[in-house]
C-alpha cells in the first residue's frame, strides 16, 4: 500500500530533532503531523534504549494518524518497533541487510550527497533517496558541501527513485525544491527550531499542498474513560433488567438460551488497511450471530472483548463501536457489557446470547444417509473477494463487499427451522471443510457434487482469471456464512422455492472408509486444508 502511494507519502516529510532547545520530539511529531506532514523520520543521533519508549509514542502517534514511520540509520530499532521503513547512509548498514531484516513491504530509503554519489549507490533495495544537503544546514554536523538546486534537480533527472529534497529547506525555498523536481521536501529546523514552529509547518504544508489536519488523533490511555464513552453509546438495553455499568448485567429470563463465541483479530480476519473500522465492528458482530443463526437462535445479548494495541486512536476505537452498535440495532440485540486490554494486535472477542427454539435445536450429527447437503447461497465469493484485497485488484467489487459484509442467515434459518431440518451449520471454513464436520459427526460419507451449482458471473471471472475452475473457490474458500444443511431430498423439494439461490451441494451416503467425497473432476479433497 505504501509503496503505491509513495510519492504522495514523500512530499512533506518531517524528521525529528534530538537537540532542538524548546521541543521535544513527541511534540515536534505532533505539530507536524497537525500542519499536514505525510511521512515522520525518527533520528536520534545519541540513541539508546533510554529513547525506546519515546521513539515508540511517536510510531504510535503515527499509527493513529496513518502516517508512515520511518527509523533513522537503526534497522533493529525500526525491526522491534515494527516501524514501516528505515533512512540510511552511505555509511550505514546496506539497504540489502535492511530489505532481508525489515521484509519486503518495508520503505528503504538511502541518503546521497552528490550525482557522483547517486551514480556509485546500488538502488536496487531502495524505495527513495534523500539527496542533500539541497542548500546549507546546521542540523547535521557532517553533512557534505551543499549541492544547489541545480544539484538536485540533477540527482532526480538521473534517477528511477523519487527524491526527496532535503537540508536548510524551509517556506523560503520549499517552492524551488519541487519546480527541481523533488518529489518531496525533507525539514528538521524549519519546523523544530523554528520561532513559531506550528506556522512554519503551516507554510510548509501549504507550499507542498499537504492541508492541515482538522483533528490529531492520540493513542488511547484512558481505558475507564473510553469504557464510559462506549457504554454511553450503546443501544437501548432491551431484555436487560440491570443494563452494563455494574460488575454484570442482569438478564431477563429466557427460554432456551443459546451460547456462542467468536474472535476476529488483525492480520488474521481483517486488515486495517482493507476494512475500516466500522466495517471490522459490523462483521465482527454478524458473524458471531452467524452461529446463532445456525443454531435457530434470535440474538439477544452480546459481549464484547477488545484488546487493543497501543497505536490504536480512541476514535478508531469509537468508530469499531459504532459499527458494532449498528449491527445491535439491526438485530434488536442489546450490549451487555465487555472488558478492554492492551494487548500486541487489535482483536474483538464477541460472546452472545440468543434465544432458541424450544422445538428444535439443530446439531452436525444429524444428517443420514440418504439425505441431501444443500447450501442456502453462493459459496466462494468471500474468497475471492478476499483474495481480490490480497492482489491488489479492484475489478470485483462485488466480491469484496461480500468478504466485508458477511450477513447472519437468519431469514433462512427460519425457513429450515419451520421445516424441522435438524442438521445445520455456517459456512465459515469453506463447502469442503465444513461438509467434512457435518460427516464425521453424523459417522457418514458425503459425496459433494456441485453440478446443480449456479456459479455467479463474478466469481467464474475472477476464477479464469486466477487460473482455477469456481468449483475449487467455493470449495475451499471460507467466509460466506451461508448455511450448510442436510435434509431429506422430499423436505428439500418442498421449501426449495423459499430458499432463492440455494442449491444442492452432495449427497449423504453410509460411511465409506473415508468421509468426503470430492466433486467429480475435482481432485481429492484434503478435510481441513486451506488453500
Ligand atoms: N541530511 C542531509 S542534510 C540533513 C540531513 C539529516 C539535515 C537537515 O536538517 P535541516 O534542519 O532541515 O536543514
Ligand atoms: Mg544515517
Amino acid at each position: 500500500m505504501l509503496r503505491e502511494n509513495l510519492n504522495k507519502a514523500l512530499r512533506f516529510y518531517f524528521i525529528t530533532d534530538d537537540a532542538a532547545p524548546r521541543l521535544n520530539p513527541v511534540e515536534q511529531v505532533k505539530i507536524a503531523i497537525m500542519a499536514g506532514a505525510t511521512i515522520i523520520q525518527y533520528r536520534n543521533k545519541a540513541f539508546s534504549i533510554r529513547f525506546y519508549e519515546e521513539a515508540a509514542e511517536i510510531r504510535n502517534i503515527c499509527r493513529c494518524n496513518n502516517i508512515p514511520f520511518i527509523v533513522n540509520d537503526n534497522i533493529l530499532l525500526a525491526r522491534s518497533l515494527m516501524a514501516d521503513g528505515v533512512h540510511i547512509g552511505q555509511d550505514d548498514e546496506p539497504a540489502a541487510l535492511a530489505r532481508k531484516i525489515l521484509g519486503r513491504h518495508a520503505l528503504i530509503g538511502i541518503s546521497v550527497s552528490s550525482l557522483d554519489e547517486l551514480s556509485k549507490t546500488d538502488l536496487s533495495e531502495c524505495d527513495y533517496i534523500g539527496a542533500g544537503p539541497v542548500f546549507e544546514t546546521g542540523t547535521k554536523a557532517d553533512a557534505k558541501k551543499a549541492m544547489g538546486p541545480e544539484g538536485l534537480e540533477s540527482c532526480a533527472m538521473n534517477s528511477h527513485l523519487p527524491v526527496v529534497a532535503i537540508g536548510g529547506i524551509d517556506p523560503s525555498n520549499a517552492r524551488t525544491c519541487f519546480s527541481r523536481k523533488a518529489a518531496g521536501i525533507a525539514v528538521i529546523s524549519s519546523i523544530s527550531r523554528a520561532e513559531d514552529p506550528l506556522s512554519s509547518a503551516l507554510s510548509l504544508g501549504e507550499l507542498c499542498s499537504c492541508p492541515p489536519r482538522s483533528l490529531l488523533h492520540l493513542p488511547w490511555n484512558d481505558e475507564f474513560g473510553l469504557i464510559e464513552k462506549l457504554m454511553k453509546s450503546a443501544p437501548a438495553p432491551l431484555n436487560l433488567i440491570v443494563p452494563p455499568g455494574d460488575d454484570a448485567c442482569l438478564l431477563a429470563p429466557i427460554s432456551n438460551p443459546v451460547i456462542t463465541t467468536d474472535a476476529q483479530k488483525e492480520g488474521v480476519h481483517f486488515r486495517s488497511e482493507w476494512q475500516t473500522p466500522r466495517e471490522i465492528g459490523i462483521k465482527a458482530v454478524e458473524v458471531t450471530f452467524s452461529d446463532l443463526a445456525a443454531s435457530f437462535a434470535i440474538p439477544v445479548v452480546l459481549f464484547v472483548n477488545l484488546c487493543l494495541p497501543p497505536y490504536i486512536s480512541e476514535s478508531t476505537i469509537e468508530e469499531i463501536y459504532g459499527g458494532i452498535r449498528e449491527a445491535l440495532i439491526k438485530h434488536e440485540c442489546s450490549l451487555g457489557g465487555g472488558n478492554i486490554s492492551a494487548g500486541r494486535e487489535l482483536s474483538l472477542d464477541l460472546f452472545a446470547i440468543g434465544r432458541g427454539r424450544t422445538d428444535i435445536f439443530p446439531k452436525r450429527s444429524n444428517a443420514k444417509a440418504g439425505y441431501g447437503l444443500y447450501c442456502t447461497g453462493p459459496l466462494g465469493l468471500a474468497r475471492a473477494g478476499l483474495e481480490s484485497l490480497m492482489n491488489n485488484d479492484a475489478s470485483f467489487p462485488d466480491l469484496v463487499s461480500k468478504f466485508k459484509f458477511p450477513e447472519a442467515r437468519f431469514d433462512v434459518a427460519q425457513i429450515l427451522a419451520e421445516a424441522g431440518i435438524d442438521c445445520v451449520m455456517d459456512i465459515s471454513d469453506g463447502l469442503a471443510g465444513d461438509t467434512g464436520h457435518i460427516a464425521k459427526a453424523s459417522g457418514i460419507t458425503i459425496e459433494l457434487d456441485l453440478s446443480s451449482c449456479q456459479f455467479d458471473p463474478d466469481l467464474v471471472a475472477f476464477s479464469e482469471k486466477y487460473g482455477k475452475t469456481p468449483e475449487e473457490t467455493a470449495l475451499s474458500g471460507g467466509e460466506d456464512y451461508e448455511l450448510l444443511f442436510a435434509c431429506h431430498p422430499d423436505i428439500y423439494n418442498k421449501i426449495s422455492n423459499l430458499l432463492k439461490g440455494s442449491f444442492q451441494a452432495g449427497r449423504c451416503i453410509p460411511y465409506t472408509g473415508k468421509h468426503i467425497i470430492s466433486p467429480p473432476g475435482i481432485e481429492s479433497f484434503q478435510h481441513g486444508k486451506k488453500s
